[in-house]
Order: structure tokens, then sequence, then C-alpha cells
């Protein structure tokens, strides 16, 4: 009974810097109503919207959410376009919002892969909301969490041939520095990772950057995932004691 989630309360001292998001269970969302797997994909992208400002408010600092794998080109052609058009639709109907909440819009993944109009809507949203200082919505797209290890082993080996880095420097914090993940600086590796919709696997979401992470699984599809939703992960992730391999809390 104790740790009932109805009577333990939000700590808003304690709320985590870096939440990371694995937004799964549109397309179940939207079998379910027996309406096309897109009409699920659709609904996510009102979900980011409410759920960003849910975070923003609560004061995370740190919002990233696995918006496309480097994967999902597998799926059906007309729901891989479909979903490239999301991020221009959450760009023209959503920016304004982000600035009033003074959200910063970051993007890690490869990008150049991307059809042009995403490409330059992914841009504008950097751009617009580049001078705000508050959340940053930081959005994995076209990402896959070996190849980010890939293409920092690559930069760094090459750095090592240069004669720039000693093999001998080689740290847990020269391949922190070389990750996507590299300008969120100390607040890079997420505190606590949700994952919607049942399935308890990473999907080569972030690798080395979930080392220490408390891990929330909901049952909840992505597009039926709310503020409220948030507080309930926030305070299943209170309610744990994080050790840090035993570095802390001694
Ligand atoms: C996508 C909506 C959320 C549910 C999961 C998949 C579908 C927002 C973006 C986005 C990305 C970059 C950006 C601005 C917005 C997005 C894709 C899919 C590919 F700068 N939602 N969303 N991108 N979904």
């Amino acid at each position: 009974m104790e740790k009932d989630q109805n009577r333990v309360s939000l700590d808003p001292s304690r709320i985590p810097n870096h939440i990371a998001i694995i937004m799964d269970g549109n397309g179940r969302w939207a079998k379910k109503r027996h309406l096309p797997r897109v009409a699920g994909h659709k609904e996510g992208m009102n979900t980011v919207k409410k759920v960003a400002i849910a975070a923003s408010d609560l004061g995370v600092k740190v919002l990233t959410l696995y918006a496309f794998s480097t994967e999902n080109w597998k799926r059906p052609q007309k729901e891989v376009s479909y979903l490239m058009q999301l991020p221009i639709r959450f760009f023209k109907t959503f920016v304004p919002d982000l600035v009033k909440h003074n959200v910063k819009v970051m993007v890690m993944g490869d990008t150049s892969q991307l059809p042009e109009g995403t490409q330059k809507a992914v841009k504008d949203a950097i751009n617009d909301t580049a001078d705000c200082d508050g959340m940053i919505l930081n959005f994995a797209l076209n990402y896959g969490g070996r190849d980010e290890i890939v293409r920092a082993v690559k930069a760094i080996a090459s750095e090592v041939e240069s004669g720039k880095l000693s093999s001998q420097d080689v740290s847990g914090t020269v391949i922190s520095q070389h990750l996507m993940t590299a300008p969120l600086g100390r607040l890079a590796d997420p505190d606590l990772l949700i994952r919607t919709s049942g399935e308890m696997r990473l999907s080569n979401f972030l690798l080395w950057q979930i080392a220490y992470s408390e891990f929330v699984f909901t049952d909840e599809l992505w597009p039926d995932f709310d503020g409220q939703s948030l507080e309930k992960a926030i305070i299943q992730f209170q309610q744990r004691h994080r050790r840090f391999g035993g570095l802390i809390n001694k």
C-alpha cells in the first residue's frame, strides 16, 4: 500500500533533469479504432506537443524523443513518407507554442538522408527556437544507437591517426564528447527512460547514455500518454534508489 502511486505524490524538488521516451504504440492505437496506422502517428504527434509542454512545466531540462529510427525505413513506403511529413506539420503548428514556453528544439541523427522539405522544417524549428533557454526538446530522427557509436569510434580513430589524440587518452569522457548528445554536456545521459506500449526493449535507442538510467515501462499506447502519465512515471523514478553502481549514496 505504501507504494500505491495514488498515495505518493510528485516531489517537485526531485524532477529528473533528462527524460528520454520511446514513443511506441501509435499503430496499435489506430488498429484498435479501425483507422490506418498513419492516423496513429498523427495523434502521436499531438501527444508530443502535450507531453513536451507538461515536461517543460514540471521543470524537466531535456526531453529526448525517439521519433524515427534508422530501421524505420523498412516500413511500407507510404508510411515512411507520411512520417517524413510530420516534422513539417509539427513545425507549422507548434513552433510558436514552443517559443512561448521558451523550449529549444534540437535534433540528433543523420538528417542528411531525409527529404529536402523535412530537412528544412527541422532547420527552421532549430533556428526559430535557437534563442530559447528553457527545456531542450531533443528529437532523435533517423537515429540509431549503434550507428552513433560507430561514428564516434571513427571520429576518435581519425583523431588518433592524425596525432591530435593519443590512444592512451581515450576515456569515457572522450567517448561521450563524440556522441550525438555531446552538445547536452552534463545533461547528456537520461536520468529516466520511458517506453510506452508494453514492449520491454531498447530497439537501438541511446545505448551508451543509458548506463545508469532508471527504466519505466508502461502499457499505455503513445497517443493515450499525457501529462498525468508523465507524472506517474516520474513518481516511479522518485521511488527508486539510484546508486550509480555504488558510486554515490554511500
Ligand atoms: C513523429 C509523432 C510522434 C510519435 C512517433 C512517430 C511519429 C514530431 C517529430 C519531429 C521531428 C523533428 C522535428 C520536429 C518534429 C516527428 C517523425 C515522427 C519522423 F524537428 N513527431 N514526429 N518526426 N511522430
